[in-house]
């Protein structure tokens, strides 16, 4: 199989129903953000998180996700963060400098805090693309970066 675990319930190792996660999440594409984040909550609640370790917290676009997350992270409580947004690619190079900006900074935070900071970032060239994967034809990426985030906190 390509690819790590893509839904459902996965072998964890350590108990995950003390462990806290933080989820920022863009306001930009809400529609597509949201389903994100619905399908990385419902999979943290299948695989033993509870509800109340569970923190959303909200970002204007994708660009912030990184202070966001390492504001996130920098609670000595969080375990781990997950980043969803969706940058939809349009007429000007915006879209790569926010794609770029945000994968690096995600990055950084990482190495900075030593904590798992999970890319659920979309970069998609359309907004079909973006719905395919945000509960659509490709499953839900906020799901996978769930299961993303128990990998990392099996390490
Ligand atoms: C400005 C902008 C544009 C054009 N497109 C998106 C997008 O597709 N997805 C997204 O999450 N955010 C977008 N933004 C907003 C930027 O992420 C950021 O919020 C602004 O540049 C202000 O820093």
């Amino acid at each position: 199989m390509a690819g790590p675990l893509k839904s459902g319930k996965v072998k964890s190792n350590v108990s995950l129903k003390k462990k806290r996660i933080a989820i920022v999440v863009a306001d930009w594409n809400e529609e597509i953000t949201g389903a994100l984040y619905d399908g990385a909550v419902q999979s943290l609640l299948s695989n033993g998180f509870k509800k109340e370790h569970i923190v959303r917290k909200n970002v204007p676009g994708s660009f912030e996700l990184t202070l966001g997350a390492l504001w996130a992270a920098e609670d000595k409580k969080v375990d781990a963060v997950i980043c969803l947004g969706c940058v939809i690619q349009g007429d000007t190079p915006h879209f790569d400098y926010i794609c770029q900006a945000v994968a690096y900074g995600i990055t950084e935070v990482n190495l900075k805090t030593k904590k798992p900071v999970i890319f659920g970032v979309l970069t998609t060239l359309n907004k079909q693309q973006a719905l395919d994967r945000a509960g659509g034809k490709h499953g839900n990426k906020g799901e996978e970066a769930a299961l993303t985030a128990i990998g990392m906190l099996n390490f």
